[in-house]
């Protein structure tokens, strides 16, 4: 068919480094368009190994401009590096920005990095489905670092801790964060803590506040301590100690096995929501046919009972 062998060029071009490839593979798993399945099994073998790093927060505490100073680190350490921003008002600068929104800007373009922004659009499963097949295709385009920007509201703290290897939560000065932190379950996802806008009055009480906070917890013996930075993300100041944190934090994963632990865990998760979806797919395509109404009858006549009859349903299911 046409459309498969779309996929193999798209994916070998996304491979060769063509921005536009990366940009449509994204736009299909955004969109969670019929070739997704065919997508992730062409970008599996050369997925795996790309380092996540997840950065959330209240909106305008800086997550946009603390990336996009990451991104200058990183580049500076060679590495390649793809930017996921779920959130579509983030403004980047630099690198091929991927996708129509934002590719009229002209910038200078840095085949070093990717950068895309990300919406829901609606479809089933919504970000939570498409920003992991996302992060394969940049993997697969061959980013070894992953930055993906999440605002920080509701569960998107809690899904960007289940995306990342390493989780980076920012703060700012007088906003009540830690406060708050503590409220969402910050705490618990938060393996980096930045204090960012450290140019502010207050930096000193929110700096003092979080570590408090992340003293009350208990915490085993080798068990990881948040670490927490100040940082200036507009001036680019502190950002060589948010990398090293990661870095700590990622020599901590690896050393404690925590690493292949929480990938796996992650993908669990993944196999889990897809095969539920499946699930849901069939039995609403159960309820067109015969068998669903036939076990409804049975049940609402009282012959048989809902617990038989779905056990019936799954067992006919195959
Ligand atoms: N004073 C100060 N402003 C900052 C700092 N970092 C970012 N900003 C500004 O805060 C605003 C929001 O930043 P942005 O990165 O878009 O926040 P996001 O919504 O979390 O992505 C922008 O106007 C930034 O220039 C900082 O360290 N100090
Ligand atoms: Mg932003």
């Amino acid at each position: 068919m046409r459309r498969s062998r779309d996929v193999s060029e798209l994916v070998a071009g996304a491979r060769g480094g063509d921005p536009r490839a990366v940009a449509r593979l994204i736009t299909l798993v955004e969109n969670g368009d019929d070739l997704v399945p065919q997508i992730a099994a062409a970008l599996a073998p050369h997925t795996g190994n790309a380092q996540v790093i997840g950065l959330t927060g209240s909106p305008g505490v800086g997550k946009s401009t603390t990336t996009t100073e990451l991104v200058r680190v990183l580049r500076g350490q060679g590495h390649r590096v793809g930017v996921l921003a779920v959130d579509p008002s983030s403004p980047f600068t630099g690198g091929a920005i991927l996708g129509d929104r934002v590719r009229m800007q002209q910038h200078a373009t840095d085949t070093g990095v990717y950068i895309r922004s990300m919406s829901s659009r609606g479809h089933l499963g919504g970000l939570a489905a498409a920003t992991p097949q996302a992060v394969r295709v940049l993997e697969g385009a061959g980013c070894d670092v992953v930055l993906v920007e999440t605002v920080g509201v509701g569960q998107a703290e809690v899904e960007v801790a289940s995306l990342a290897d390493t989780t980076v939560v920012l703060l700012a000065p007088g906003m009540g964060d830690a406060i708050q932190a503590v409220k969402a379950g910050i705490l618990e996802i938060a393996d980096v803590f930045v204090v960012n806008k450290a140019d502010r009055d207050g930096v000193d009480a929110t700096y003092h506040d979080i570590q408090g906070m992340i003293g009350l917890g208990e915490r085993g013996p080798g068990e990881w301590r948040p670490q927490v930075v100040r940082a200036i993300a507009s001036r680019g100041e502190g950002i060589d100690e948010v990398v090293a944190a990661i870095d700590k934090h990622r020599g901590w994963l690896v050393e404690r096995g925590e690493l292949r632990r929480r990938r796996e865990a992650r993908a669990a998760a993944e196999i889990e929501a897809i095969a539920l979806g499946r699930l849901r797919e069939r039995i609403g395509s159960l309820r067109a046919g015969t068998a669903l109404p036939k076990l409804a009858a049975e049940v609402a006549a009282g012959t048989s009972d809902p617990f038989t009859a779905a056990d019936t349903l799954l067992r006919d299911m195959g």
